[in-house]
């Protein structure tokens, strides 16, 4: 295998990808074992798992499904201990799962702040404390990609909660360089654009937003899932062996322009 190849090749990799059973974590995944890796689908709706499991396998990938909450310690405490059981090491963590809530902040309980900071941030947090604690003990290294945003560095109103979390997320990888690029952990980030996603559907079905998308971006289109496939196995594989701390905007160049 060429050395290009080899920098790219991600046989023999385990990745776990939360949140990965729809949307873009689905299609990470996807490029994810298309590099080689074994899947670990995690997500909460055991058919939707089901599914894009049955997918995965009918596709000839290897995969296998962990149903866990990321938002409850317990459980992603649980899911670990579970692949422990099976002698099953992550060489991959895509910290993907997020959910979005779009309302005015003076209208916004502090229960639906909290969930969406708790799905999007804190979930990060324990999968990534768990993931890296078991790659530390391995001596092997790691890889850790967290899920921002565009509102990683910039907001727009009525997203509030989602902005502080992705813009948490951004800061949250850092400091996860800070201590784990010494165990050869890299960890980074992907800043996905306006996508066209199951979440950002109603959004593009709006003629004036799906104006301003594409007028405010670079690129005049949305992003399609298939725009992050390079990236994730980028970040997930030798070939970012020295690249850590870093968030990576796949936005067609939103985030550059006024
Ligand atoms: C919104 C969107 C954004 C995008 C994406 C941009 O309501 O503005 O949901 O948050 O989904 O995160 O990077």
């Amino acid at each position: 295998m060429s050395l290009i190849k080899q920098l790219f090749d991600l046989s023999g990799k385990t990745a776990l990808i939360t949140g990965g059973s729809r949307g873009l974590g689905k299609d990470m995944a996807r490029a994810l074992a298309e590099a080689g890796a074994k899947i670990i689908l995690n997500g909460q709706n055991p058919e939707t798992l089901a599914t894009a499991a049955a997918e995965f396998s009918a596709a000839g990938y290897e995969v296998m499904t962990l149903p866990f909450d990321v938002r409850n310690e317990a459980s992603v405490v649980a899911a670990f201990a579970t692949l422990d059981e099976q002698n099953i090491a992550v060489d991959i963590l895509v910290n993907n799962a997020g959910i979005q809530h779009r309302q005015p902040m003076v209208e916004l309980s502090s229960a639906d702040w909290q969930k969406v900071l708790d799905t999007n941030l804190t979930s990060a947090f324990l999968v990534g404390r768990e993931a890296a604690k078991r790659m530390i003990q391995r001596g092997q290294g790691g890889k850790i990609v967290n899920i921002g945003s565009l509102t990683s560095d910039l907001a727009r109103a009525t997203v509030a909660p989602y902005t502080a979390a992705k813009g948490g997320i951004k800061l949250l990888t850092k400091s996860m360089a800070a201590e784990w690029a010494k165990f050869n952990i890299q960890a980074n980030a992907i800043g996905p654009g306006y996508m066209l996603t199951e979440m950002t559907q109603s959004l593009a079905d709006d003629p004036t937003f799906d104006g301003w998308v594409k007028g405010r971006t670079p690129a005049e289109r949305w992003g399609l899932p298939a725009d992050l496939m390079g990236t994730v196995i980028f970040l997930s594989s030798a070939a970012s062996a020295y690249v850590n701390g870093q968030i990576l905007y796949v936005d067609g160049g939103m985030s550059s322009v006024l």
